[in-house]
C-alpha cells in the first residue's frame, strides 16, 4: 500500500511544485488521475501518452517546451531510464502496475511493499487530493476496481450506483460505470479532439452536466462520446456473435481510427463469463491486443505465449495488453489456448 505518510510527501510535492507536469496514462484511471491532482494543485500541464506503455525519450519534446519544474507521471506502467535521466528535473512516478526498477524517480505504488495491493492511480490521486468522489470513482471502475467509498458514492449518487456491486455490473450495468465508459470514450481520437475533449472535462464539476447535458460542456461531451460509441456498439455485436466454446474467445477487428480493445475485452468478459477473451486489433503488420480472463493468471501464460515471437505484452494479473506481429499473432493464440488449459 502507500502510507498516510507517503500520501503527505506526495502532497508536498504537489504544492512546492510551480509549474508542474503531468504525463498519464490514456485511460479513465489515468486521466481522472490527472484531474483529481491538477485539480488539487491549482495549476500545470498535462500530456497524455498514448500507444505505448511505456514514456520514452520522445516525451521529452514536451518536457524542452514547457519546462517543467517537476514532472509527475501518473498510471504509466513504466518509464525508460534515459527519459528520468535527460529530463533535468524530479520525476515524480505515481503508479500500480508491477513494480520496476528505475533510478532517480521517486517512486510510489503500493506494490513497492511485497503485498498485492493493486489500486488504481486514480484512487491514491483521490487520497492524495481528496477532491471529487465521482471522478475517482468513474477512475477506479474504469481500472475494474470498486473501491471502499463506493457506498458513500451510491448514497450521494443513488441514481449512478443504485447499489455496491461487482465490477462487471458497476461498469456494465449502471449509471457511473456509463460515466466511466464517457470519459474513456474522449480519449479516442485525434490529438486535438482528445485536448479538446479533457478541457471540456476540465470545466465539470457535477456528474449531471454531463449525464443529463445541463451544461455545453457536458453537451459536448455526450455528443463526442455518441460519435465514438457507435463504432464500438457496432464491433461489439460482431464480438458477441463470434463462435466460442465458453472458455475461449478471439475477436479481431481491422484497424480503425481509434482503439477499442481493451473497452471490447472488459465488456465481452462481463457477458460472456468464463471465457478468456483475446480482442486484437489488425494493424499493417502488427497486431495489438488485449486480453482478459477472470480466472487465469495472465502475464505469465502470455510471456510463455509470445516466447521466441516477435512480440510484447504484460500488465494486471486479470488483464494484459500487447502487441505481436500479424504473422505470429495466429501461433500466439494457439498457445495461449493451449496453456490456459483449453481445448485446442
Ligand atoms: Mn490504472
Amino acid at each position: 500500500m502507500i502510507s498516510n505518510e507517503q500520501i503527505l510527501e506526495f502532497r508536498k510535492l504537489l504544492e512546492s511544485s510551480e509549474r508542474p507536469l503531468f504525463f498519464f496514462d490514456d485511460d479513465p484511471d489515468g486521466l481522472c488521475s490527472y484531474l483529481l491532482l491538477k485539480r488539487f494543485a491549482g495549476k500545470g500541464r498535462g500530456v497524455v501518452v498514448k500507444s505505448t506503455p511505456v514514456l520514452g525519450t520522445q516525451y521529452l519534446r514536451k518536457v524542452h517546451e514547457i519546462r517543467p519544474d517537476r514532472i509527475f507521471v501518473l498510471d504509466k506502467p513504466g518509464i525508460e531510464q534515459d527519459f528520468i535521466d535527460e529530463a533535468g528535473v524530479q520525476v515524480v512516478w505515481l503508479d500500480h502496475h508491477p513494480a520496476s526498477k528505475i533510478n532517480g524517480a521517486h517512486y510510489f505504488n503500493p506494490l513497492l511493499d511485497g503485498t498485492n495491493d493493486n489500486r488504481p492511480t486514480s484512487y491514491w490521486a483521490y487520497r492524495i487530493s481528496e477532491g471529487s468522489l465521482w471522478m475517482a470513482m468513474a477512475g477506479c471502475i474504469g481500472d475494474w476496481f470498486v473501491p471502499e467509498f463506493a457506498a458513500d458514492f451510491s448514497k450521494k449518487y443513488p441514481d449512478l450506483l443504485p447499489r455496491v456491486g461487482e465490477p462487471g455490473f458497476v461498469l456494465f450495468d449502471t449509471g457511473v460505470g456509463k460515466l466511466s465508459r464517457i470519459i474513456s470514450s474522449l480519449l479516442k481520437g485525434t490529438t486535438t479532439e482528445v485536448y479538446q475533449c479533457i478541457s471540456a472535462l476540465e470545466k465539470i464539476r457535477e456528474p449531471e452536466e454531463i449525464m443529463e447535458e445541463k451544461t455545453p460542456a457536458g453537451r459536448y461531451i455526450m455528443k463526442y462520446y455518441r460519435k465514438v460509441n457507435k463504432v464500438y456498439e457496432k464491433l461489439l455485436q460482431k464480438a458477441l456473435k463470434e463462435p466460442c466454446d465458453g472458455n475461449f474467445l478471439v475477436f479481431t477487428y481491422p484497424m480503425t481510427k481509434i482503439s477499442l480493445s481493451g473497452e471490447l475485452s472488459n465488456e465481452l468478459l462481463y457477458r460472456l463469463p468464463g471465457n478468456l477473451i483475446i480482442v486484437g486489433r489488425i494493424k499493417k503488420d502488427s497486431v495489438a491486443f488485449s486480453v482478459r480472463s477472470a480466472s487465469h493468471i495472465i502475464p505469465p501464460l502470455l510471456k510463455e505465449a509470445l516466447e521466441g515471437l516477435e512480440g510484447y505484452g504484460g500488465g494486471h494479473e486479470h488483464a494484459c495488453g500487447g502487441s505481436v506481429s500479424l504473422r505470429d499473432f495466429p501461433d500466439m493464440v494457439g498457445r495461449m489456448r493451449k496453456l490456459s488449459g483449453r481445448k485446442s
